[in-house]
């Protein structure tokens, strides 16, 4: 069935941008009138028919959905995180790939910057990292400027052949990295140095990009990410390390909080099978989850 349907790369004000999985050509066509998903506009990454006359009547079965950023069918998400500039934050780290897993895609991680490290730096960030190795996320450390250092050929190796989503606060080098991975994308660079004066520009929408090595979404960066979608308990079911003791507490819907008894994700930090760090994260996102209602005015 893949050879007749094409697949979303970017939408414009004229039409949406289309790939050709039949002879790899990029088109520009319109959708005749209602084409959805659900009642849901087509999104970046769908697959559609089009009619006789080149309008798109059709978008297929969706394989995953990813809520935020919104985008559809990516075979793996990998979360970017930069070692410096912005700080390393395990807590936007636990937030993504809570949400990721919520959405049943898998999910990777790649360090970015790796290189404004100094080596005992790097030592104790990979000590740290090694705790998502662990919980069998793979793991990799960029330079988005280097081919050769680090991670970088087992890095583009991972991607090859696959539809990738790389997701990330603004500035950690989103566009930086595919621009190595193909040049020819040419995708704009925020200078993080305001005195240059060079402005900043933006990715603004979600836009995918069929690069030589595989297809890659490049997303919207953001300073916070906001988890509108998930209710509390979707939370204390898919944190990162919590998904494999799903139905271990003693209550079925436990929400892991101080002082619970027969909770079994707590007996698991005491032991030190799970990080007391990432618990940390678990209860601070788990506060802005409660706090927002945007689900409970859903029910
Ligand atoms: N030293 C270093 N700088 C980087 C790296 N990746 C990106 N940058 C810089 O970080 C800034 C933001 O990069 P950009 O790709 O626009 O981030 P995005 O917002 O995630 O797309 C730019 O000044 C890049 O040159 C890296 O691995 N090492
Ligand atoms: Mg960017
Ligand atoms: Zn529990």
């Amino acid at each position: 069935m893949k050879d007749n349907s094409y697949l979303v790369l970017s939408s414009t004000s004229s039409g949406y941008q289309l790939y050709s999985f039949l002879d790899q050509s990029i088109s520009l066509h319109r959708n005749r009138g209602k084409a959805n998903y659900d009642g849901e506009k087509i999104l970046i990454g769908d697959e559609v028919l089009l009619d006789d006359e080149g309008m798109i009547y059709k978008v297929l079965e969706r394989h995953n959905l990813l809520k935020r950023p919104r985008l559809a069918n990516a075979d793996e998400v990998l979360v970017l995180v930069s070692a410096k500039e912005p700080e390393f934050s395990s807590y936007l780290l636990d937030k993504f790939l809570s949400l990721i897993n919520f959405s049943s895609i898998k999910a990777s991680i790649v360090i970015t910057k790796t290189d404004l490290l100094t080596k005992r730096e790097l030592l104790s960030l990979k000590k740290r990292l090694s705790y998502y190795s662990a919980l069998r996320y793979q793991v990799f450390f960029l330079d988005c400027h280097d081919k050769i250092r680090f991670d970088y050929p087992a890095f583009l190796e991972f991607i090859k052949n696959k539809k990738v989503a790389f997701v990330g606060q603004t500035g950690v080098g989103k566009s930086t990295l595919i621009n190595l991975i193909d040049p020819e994308f040419n995708r704009r660079v925020d200078s993080l140095d305001v005195t240059k004066g060079r402005g900043r520009h933006t990715t603004k929408e979600v836009i995918l990009l069929p690069s030589k090595v595989g297809f890659i979404f490049d997303t919207p960066g953001f300073s916070n990410l906001q988890l509108l979608e998930m209710k509390p308990l979707d939370l204390a079911t898919f944190f990162p390390g919590f998904e494999s003791h799903f139905g271990e507490c003693k209550f079925k819907d436990c929400l892991h909080l101080e002082g619970t008894k027969g909770c079994s994700i707590l007996e698991n930090i005491k032991e030190g099978k799970l990080s007391s760090d990432s618990y940390k994260n678990y209860v601070k996102i788990y506060e802005e989850v409660k706090t927002n209602d945007v689900w409970k005015k859903k029910l």
